[in-house]
């Protein structure tokens, strides 16, 4: 089999980094050799863009810097880790992707979607995921789930931010058909449950290819 590319996307407090672990659980418990990573990030000087990029500034980030810091990791990530692994035939999950950058810079900043797809065509060419997970959530019931923790740069934006964030991840799971929406306000054994069932009906679909 020749290796997939699996993205799992959802805004903060879905449960996204706890669903990553039933993802690879369920690819090991199939023997399918794997690469786990994320974005931003994935890389040393990646990991140093991401960092950049989450830091509460004092002064005031410019959505273009942030759409160009997240695209620069995403480069480096994608020559340096996501390319060699697929071409060695593993399979590559990676915690958020590009949807991301449609959600969050696209609709959460309010940036013109034809510059994220000129930046889209230029870093990856044709490569997308070939599944991507989406955990879906209501930002109300997110902020609940994450209340205790302390907030980085993105995390401290306002409710309306992340009510535009998850427009965006609906339109984008309406227009791609690799989306696989999965409700996450159902008790966390539940999410966990469907977000296996996702992978394990990808992995026979893909073994008939
Ligand atoms: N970003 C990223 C962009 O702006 N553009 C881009 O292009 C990209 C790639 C970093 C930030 O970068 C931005 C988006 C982000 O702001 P991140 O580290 O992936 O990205 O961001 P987080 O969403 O903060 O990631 P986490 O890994 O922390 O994930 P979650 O989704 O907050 O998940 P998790 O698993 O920690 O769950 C949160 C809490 O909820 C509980 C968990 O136990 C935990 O306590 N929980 C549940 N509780 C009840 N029921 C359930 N079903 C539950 N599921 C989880």
């Amino acid at each position: 089999m020749k290796g997939r590319f699996i993205t799992l996307e959802g805004s903060e407090g879905a449960g996204k980094s706890t669903n990553v672990d039933t993802v690879c659980a369920t690819l090991e418990s199939a023997n399918i050799e794997f690469v786990r990573t994320r974005e931003p990030g994935g890389t040393p000087m990646a990991e140093a863009l991401r960092a950049t990029m989450l830091e509460p500034w004092e002064e005031t980030v410019d959505g273009l810097t942030e759409l160009l810091l997240v695209f620069a990791a995403r480069a480096q990530h994608l020559n340096n880790v996501i390319l060699p692994a697929l071409n060695r035939g593993q399979w590559v999950v990676c915690d958020r992707f590009t949807d991301a950058t449609f959600a969050y810079q696209g609709y959460g900043r309010q940036l013109d979607l034809s510059k994220l797809e000129v930046l889209e065509s230029w870093v990856q060419s044709d490569l997308q995921p070939d599944l991507t997970v989406y955990l879906d959530l209501d930002p109300a019931v997110a902020e609940l789930r994450i209340a205790d923790r302390e907030k980085d740069r993105m995390e401290s934006e306002q409710r309306a931010f992340f009510l535009r964030v998850r427009e965006g991840y609906l339109a984008r799971a309406a227009e791609h058909q690799r989306f696989q929406t999965v409700d996450a306000s159902q008790p966390l054994a539940e999410v966990r449950a469907q977000v296996a069932g996702c992978i394990g009906d990808f992995i026979a679909r893909s073994a008939l290819q």
